[in-house]
């Protein structure tokens, strides 16, 4: 009797241990996915990320661990003035997202301007959980959606024979904001001149 008592004690306590185990093992299992949960370390800008010039809809890049699961969002904001004010572009996008199209031409965000032609533009991007959880482009780009403007004063006109040593083409060309990278003056077929200009 007292050798069945024992083994009946013996199972209750190994009965109880598993018990504890198990609850233990629940835990864990409750506690590595809560983990899961607020996983993102990290997000890092990759484009524009200092040195562009952009124009009409342009491809917004960051990189991060986060995934689709994770709790909170990431919000895309962007700053003419190098980071002295910020205005939000986008949020609430899902953790798994690491670009978004973002025309530069439309107000953004709704009811707020349109960002101007600028040289000082910095992008961010910023995690909603966790305020540390946060970048922006290294360094400033551009937003150029003004084309260059040209006025050509003096050229010679269709017909005239260029038979004179100097031929004068005088004009005048102007990008606001951003600058003119090139001006090409064309003679086709010896009689048309035509002037073209980027931006
Ligand atoms: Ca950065
Ligand atoms: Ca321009």
């Amino acid at each position: 009797m007292i050798k069945k008592a024992e083994r009946e004690e013996t199972k209750n306590v190994n009965k109880t241990t598993r018990l504890t185990l198990i609850t233990a093992l629940v835990v864990l299992v409750i506690a590595v996915m809560a983990g899961s949960a607020s996983a993102i370390s990290y997000v890092t800008v990759t484009s524009p990320n200092g040195g562009e010039n952009t124009s009409g809809t342009t491809n917004l890049i960051w990189d991060s661990d986060g995934t689709a699961g994770d709790s909170g969002s990431f919000a895309l904001a962007y700053s003419a003035d190098n980071g002295t004010l910020w205005k939000n572009i986008i949020v609430g996008l899902s953790c798994d997202m690491r670009s978004y199209s973002w025309d530069t031409t439309t107000e953004t965000p709704a009811g707020s301007p349109a960002p101007n032609d600028g040289t000082n533009y910095a992008f961010r991007v910023a995690y909603s959980a966790n305020g540390s959880i946060i970048d922006r482009s290294d360094d400033i780009f551009t937003i150029d959606n003004t084309a260059p403007t040209l006025d050509v004063l003096d050229s010679p006109i269709e017909g005239v024979n260029l038979s004179a040593s100097l031929v004068w083409i005088n004009g005048s060309y102007n990008d606001t904001g951003s600058g003119v990278d090139a001006c090409r003056c064309l003679i086709v077929r010896v009689r048309r001149v035509a002037a073209t200009i980027t931006r």
